[in-house]
């Protein structure tokens, strides 16, 4: 692969953004190389400005379980673009959204629109904070849930991939009501009810795809509910990553534990800037305008954003054993690629729920945050480089997660497969 355009729009992107990016984990750090920078999305494929083309595994960290270029959702913004951008007035897709996404999950009677997850995350926070009267809030070392200040405390994502899980700028004073806990462990969550009689929440990714793919234990979920059902404490389920890729309802399609709140981002937006946090109305109403915790945003609920969820959700409503099918080639593909790791003598872990997949470069299986940074980053880094010559391209840091998109074929999970024992025979 020549990657000569990219490198120079890297050092001229370099001038003028930070890192060269807007997000950091684009940088490509964590696994070398120049980060690609991308011509366009065409199905289940993207095109770089040097015309090379990459099965795609990543689908912008989640959003685009159709792939890229998907006709409904296309043609659902032009038709909202014609009608005009932004109004900053209320407008009947957001209600038609938001009463869809109410009518598929259990408690939630009411959802606020936002422009990002991290806005969803600090939003339902907020909202925990105030319905609760409590300041502390439980989260888990390893999950990340966007960078607003209370949550940059042992996050994964981007923030461990630097090593920068508590970041510089975040005063003391607002992290010292973040309580840490440690994934899966439930005693550590006792610990901090232990410690604080003061927490208005817990927050977490019921399937963690930010310290790599972690899906909870289902007793360990139910033990939470219960925790915090005897502390009052609202339980927050993170499924801006999860929801609508798990399965069609997220992780709550998949464990029966229940949340008081939910965040959602991602997939909700089509490929568009959107995030969301919904539940029972007796928590909702507390909300501005009806109720004294305040929360705004001058692009939150844009219709051309809505037109693309809409359309986004709608289709996956309407797409018959969509994520069965889905799950299904995410199992085979890690299944290939462990039997692929076995035949070169590496140690892989593998995973795959619904259209989400990971794998480990570690000879142990993965519960939690610890478990996670023992894995081999320089034989992952190797790996990604690796695939990526072969024309396919996976999330660039061991601390992520992939995706099988609705386009992509049973051939094309066979070709990743025959990369991936070329490329591990390679790095072994
Ligand atoms: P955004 O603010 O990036 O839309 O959402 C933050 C967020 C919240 N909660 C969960 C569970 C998330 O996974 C995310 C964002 N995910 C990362 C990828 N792991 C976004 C990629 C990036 O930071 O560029």
């Amino acid at each position: 692969m020549n990657y000569k355009k990219s490198i120079k729009a890297f050092a001229k992107a370099q001038k003028v953004i930070p890192g060269g990016v807007d997000s950091p984990v684009r940088a490509f750090k964590s696994v070398g190389g120049t980060p690609l920078f991308i011509k366009k999305g065409e199905g289940a494929y993207l095109v770089d400005i040097d015309d090379n083309r990459y099965l795609d595994f990543v689908q912008s960290w989640g959003p685009l379980i159709f792939g890229h270029g998907d006709k409904t959702i296309e043609k659902a913004v032009i038709k909202a673009v014609k009608n005009g951008l932004s109004f900053g007035a209320p407008t009947k897709i957001e209600t038609k959204l938001a009463a869809l996404i109410c009518s598929m999950f259990d408690r939630m009677d009411k959802i606020r629109f936002v422009s990002s997850g991290t806005e969803a995350v600090m939003s339902a926070i907020r909202l925990a904070r105030g319905y609760t009267h409590k300041d502390d809030i439980v989260k888990f070392e390893g999950c990340y849930h966007g960078h607003s200040d209370s949550l940059l405390v042992q996050a994964g994502s981007g923030a461990v991939t630097f090593g920068t899980p508590s970041s510089p700028g975040v005063p003391a004073d607002l992290t010292k009501h973040t309580l840490l806990a440690k994934y899966n462990d439930i005693k550590s969550v006792k610990e901090c009810f232990k410690n604080s009689k003061n927490i208005a929440c817990v927050i977490i990714e019921p399937i963690a795809g930010n310290m790599g793919f972690v899906p909870a234990d289902p007793k360990f979920l139910t033990e939470l509910r219960a925790l915090c059902d005897k502390h009052g404490a609202l339980l927050i389920f993170d499924e801006v990553m999860s929801g609508f890729r798990a399965s069609l309802k997220g992780a709550q399609g998949i464990y029966n534990t229940k949340p008081d709140l939910v965040t959602f981002g991602k997939v909700i937006g089509g490929g568009m800037p959107v995030g969301a946090f919904g539940g029972e109305v007796s928590i909702m109403n507390q909300l501005s305008p009806d109720g004294p915790v305040y929360q705004a945003g001058t692009l939150s609920g844009n219709p051309v954003a809505m037109a693309a969820g809409l359309a986004s959700i709608q289709q996956l409503l309407d797409t018959e054993g969509l994520h069965a099918g889905l799950e299904e080639k995410a199992k085979r593909l890690v299944e290939g690629f462990k039997v692929a790791a076995d035949e070169a003598g590496i140690p892989l872990q593998v995973n795959a729920i619904g259209s989400m997949f990971g794998f480990f470069f570690n000879d142990k299986p993965v519960y939690n945050f610890e478990d996670a940074l023992r894995s081999d980053t320089k034989r992952f880094a190797a790996f990604h480089q690796g695939m990526l010559q072969e024309g396919f391209y996976f999330a660039c840091s061991q601390f992520e997660t992939s995706f099988i998109s609705s386009v992509m074929s049973d051939e094309m999970i066979d070709e990743a497969i025959e990369a991936a024992r070329k490329v591990l025979k390679a790095i072994k």
